[in-house]
């Protein structure tokens, strides 16, 4: 492990957050890690918001330096941190990487929001008085996202919407086994970005819903996830237990 000038905030169960973890556990690269209590907002804190003024997790600090957004933070970490490079050679297959990593972003992440808030709702404003939860949620700094979490205190999404989000975790499966049925990795030959931009969704994917990847369905996307998920760093990445504060909070 390279000397610690890394501070990484993040959250236990965040998507996003798996994506850095993963990165920097395959790259060996040590850490300090800040872990937040989304559904008690501390992403929301005015000390965090200097950071990330999105107020979402994650946030990777480089010798003093904020770099947001998860797609972004791992092409960061892998041009600062070359020694076990992470994206193909050529100019075609980073396209094709940058592909994924953009997909992740756009409709992967789409697809699993829902359905993941939802299932954490009962956290959301828990214990706060109608004063607190107010105040708590003036300090969401977009109105999309106050909006979100206005709903998950109030009981989650409907039926339908989760059905909307269903259908979209189907095209995500549709799309990464076709990718996969023509080449090993997500961007071609090698292990890269898009194979851990993808792994977090994927994998959030059959957490909630199991009976959507059958044994004997999707054969390349379930080869491929069984490659990931036997890496040693897969297992640190996603069961993290490097900070106290693990034990406290729900992984997914
Ligand atoms: N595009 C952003 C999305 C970040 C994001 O939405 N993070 C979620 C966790 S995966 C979060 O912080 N949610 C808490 C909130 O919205 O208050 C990224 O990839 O970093």
């Amino acid at each position: 492990m390279t000397e610690v000038t890394i501070d990484l905030y993040h959250g236990l169960a965040s998507t996003c957050s798996k994506k850095v973890r993963l990165c920097l556990y395959e790259k060996g690269i040590a850490f300090k890690s800040h872990l937040l209590d989304l559904q008690k907002f501390e992403q929301h804190q005015p000390d965090y918001l200097k950071l990330n003024p999105n107020g979402v997790v994650p946030t990777l600090v480089h010798a003093g330096k904020p770099v947001i957004e998860s797609s972004i933070i791992i092409e960061y970490l892998d041009d600062e941190f070359p020694d076990v490079p992470l994206k193909p050679k050529d100019s075609y297959g980073r396209a094709a990487m940058r592909l994924w990593t953009k997909y992740s972003d756009e409709v992967a992440y789409k697809a699993v929001y829902a359905p993941t808030w939802h299932k954490l709702r009962h956290r959301a404003a828990e214990g706060l008085s109608d004063e607190a939860r107010n105040d708590t949620l003036s300090r969401v700094p977009s109105a999309e996202r106050r909006e979100r979490w206005a709903r998950m205190a109030e009981g989650g999404y409907s039926e339908q919407e989760l059905e909307e989000a269903y259908d979209k975790m189907k095209a995500c499966l549709d799309r990464a086994e076709t990718t996969l049925a023509a080449a090993p990795w997500l961007a071609g030959e090698t292990y890269s970005l898009a194979d851990i931009a993808m792994i977090p969704f994927i994998d959030r994917i059959r957490n909630l819903r199991p009976d959507f990847l059958p044994e004997g369905t999707y054969t390349h996307l379930l080869d491929w996830y069984r490659r990931l998920s036997s890496r040693p760093a897969f297992k640190k990445a996603f069961e993290f237990t490097d900070d106290p504060r693990a034990k406290e909070l729900p992984n997914l």
